[in-house]
């Protein structure tokens, strides 16, 4: 057993789409250890995402992510991190494989409903950033 974070992003939540994601999370076999609803500043969604600075839709991507409350939680499975990338698709909803996440809720590379770490390393970063140390 493994664990990554998920976060519904500020599209997901407006949509109304909290249950149906978490049934279909559930329903591949993951745990919820952790869940909550915030609301991320701009200081917080900078840093979350601060391996993107350089790149050019980093102002954009923050402003998005501070548009509204994100539901972000902990998931634990066997191979928790690469089964949840497979599960949500591609970053770009609309590359994104039919019946995945991404494909389902998202709407474009912006707007794309979820985040799953991309490695251990990374689940375990933004674990702690989200539940603290003890999570
Ligand atoms: P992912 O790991 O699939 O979330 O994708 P990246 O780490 O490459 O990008 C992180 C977030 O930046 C994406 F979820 C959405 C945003 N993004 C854009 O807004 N435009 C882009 O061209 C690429 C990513």
């Amino acid at each position: 057993m493994n664990r990554t974070l998920m976060i519904i992003k500020p599209d997901g939540v407006a949509k109304q789409v909290i249950g149906e994601i978490l049934r279909r999370v559930e329903g591949e076999g993951f745990t919820i250890r952790q869940l909550r609803l915030t609301r991320l500043s701009v200081e917080e969604a900078a840093a979350f995402y601060a391996l993107h600075k350089e790149r050019p839709f980093y102002g954009e991507l923050v402003k998005f992510m501070t548009s509204g409350p994100v539901v972000p939680m902990v998931l634990e499975r066997t191979s928790a991190v690469a089964h949840l990338r497979q599960f949500i698709g591609a970053t770009d909803s609309t590359k994104a494989a039919p019946g995945t996440i991404r494909r389902e809720f998202g709407t474009d590379v912006q707007c794309n409903a979820v985040h799953a770490s991309d490695s251990d390393e990374n689940a375990a970063q933004e674990i702690e950033f989200f539940f603290g140390k003890n999570a």
